[in-house]
């Protein structure tokens, strides 16, 4: 009529009550004969006071290791007149892996715990499948969809650019987490980072490293969500968020995103998640320009040629201590730096978006005409203008070579109204077709203190 024990796990993450839960010790007792049994339960040495068989824990604190209740319930019965009693062992295992969960991982509650930067990166919904070949998404249920702009009405917008930011969570377990992820095709510019909460410091950073070329016949495209699992395990007890960029205006510049669970007590948890998410390239931290130096091309820079009359914009030179001129003027680079290519163009170059720290210092080199060719930092989701740079010591004499070398400036984005914790982009503009009508530039690079006196200090100026 009875069993010698019984076991139950609980996590408080996933337990509709977060408060208490009741036991029924009659739920595990077969009484065939329609005996009328009484119960005492102890637990520990403590005896507890019943509603019947039944008793309400209020729960208390817990931790990632299940910590065990065990109740001793003890039945007691007459059968022809003659007592009789069984015993059993009642045994919860608690854990409470809530601080190690982001909240609503599978967007079913909509944007709910998410922060998202720009609207025109998209919206969440249930969509199943995607253009007129009716091509599978793959998502559970809601996801977050690029494809998708809510109640709106406006049309799917891939130029937009911004982030997608989820609650903050502890490393714990396994270090393993799992989402499924589409898009995303270009490391550089669209990925998703791990973050320290209190540092900034990105820990890893992952993209769609098993992308599906459209190109293949295959069922699956390059929009559909595919399945990962990330190794934090480096990074456990740390706390952090995570955060899905999208710096990119085409070549599957945008992404789709579901179905995020942070926390595996154990790798083999994982074992049948079919891709792993390779971590690449990133700065340190939030608050560093992804390749401000050029020293890996153009990568994590987004180059367009506005205005192209016998030029393209978005040439990078790749030539140490190159020269211009017949005297052969130094550009002063460091390294590959980037000019543009030919003077009968007009363009612009822009970067990955980056943090403003608190004490907000940037460096650049810049050479080329002051009045036609600038540096810009921009609002890094609406792409409006903060402030505005210029080559303030150009002199445009080919005699006395001068012209096109870079001189280093240092400037501070907090004096010049961009305050800390703004997200923004570095702009560079080329909007001349002649006199030194090439833009030239190298070594962005954020700092924590004011850079050396080699580094003239220039303030914004005014474009009305
Ligand atoms: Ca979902
Ligand atoms: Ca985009
Ligand atoms: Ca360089």
């Amino acid at each position: 009529m009875r069993e010698d024990t019984v076991e139950v796990n609980i996590d408080l993450f996933s337990a509709e009550d977060k408060e208490k839960i009741t036991i029924d010790f009659a739920e595990n007792v077969n009484n065939i004969g329609g005996l009328k049994l009484s119960y005492t339960v102890t637990m520990g040495e403590q005896p507890l006071e019943l509603d019947g068989s039944a008793y309400t824990l209020t729960f208390g604190t817990y931790t990632e290791t299940a910590a065990e209740v065990v109740f001793n319930v003890k039945i007691s019965y007459t059968v022809n007149g003659v007592a009789g009693e069984q015993e059993y062992i009642y045994t919860l295992y608690i854990k409470d892996t809530r601080e190690f969960q982001i909240v609503n991982g599978t967007f079913d509650n909509d944007l709910t715990g998410w922060t998202l930067s720009n609207s025109q990166l998209g919206a969440v919904n249930a969509d199943k499948t995607y253009w007129n070949e009716n091509v599978p998404f793959n998502a559970d249920g809601k996801f977050f969809n690029a494809y998708s702009f809510g109640d709106s009405g406006k049309d799917a917008f891939e130029g937009a650019m911004g982030t997608l930011t989820s609650s903050v969570f502890k490393i714990g377990g396994s270090g393993w987490f799992t989402y499924k992820l589409g898009g995303a095709k270009n490391a550089d510019k669209v990925f998703l980072d791990v973050i320290e909460k209190d540092t900034g410091a990105i820990l890893e950073r992952f993209y769609n490293n098993a992308f599906f070329d459209d190109n293949s016949q295959t069922a699956v495209r390059g929009c559909t969500l595919l399945a990962y699992k990330a190794d934090l395990s480096a990074h456990v007890g740390k706390t952090v968020y995570i955060r899905l960029s999208d710096n990119a205006k085409n070549d599957y510049g945008l992404f789709f995103a579901d179905s995020f669970v942070t926390y595996y007590e154990s790798a083999e948890e994982v074992a049948e998640v079919p891709n792993t998410a390779t971590s690449v390239p990133h700065p340190d931290n939030i608050y560093q320009i992804y390749n401000g130096g050029f020293d890996s091309g153009l990568l994590g820079w987004y180059a367009e040629t506005t205005d192209n009359q016998g030029g393209e914009f978005g040439v990078l030179s790749e030539v140490e201590n190159e020269t211009w001129g017949v005297n052969n003027q130094p550009y002063n680079n460091d390294g590959n730096f980037f000019k543009n290519g030919h003077e009968p163009s007009k363009g612009y170059l822009q970067s990955n978006s980056f943090t403003v720290s608190e004490n907000g210092w940037l460096t650049f080199k810049l050479g080329g005409n002051n009045a036609l060719s600038y540096v810009a930092i921009l609002n890094a989701d609406t792409g409006e203008e903060l402030a505005r740079f210029v080559n303030k010591n150009f002199v445009g004499d080919w005699d006395n070579n001068k012209g096109w070398e870079m001189h280093a400036y240092k400037v501070n984005l907090a004096e010049s109204g961009i305050s800390a914790g703004t997200e923004v982009r570095i702009k560079v503009v080329d909007d001349a077709f002649e006199n030194y009508g090439v833009v030239v530039v190298d070594s962005f690079a954020t700092h924590a203190e004011e850079p050396g006196e080699h580094f003239e200090k220039i303030d914004k100026v005014t474009t009305e």
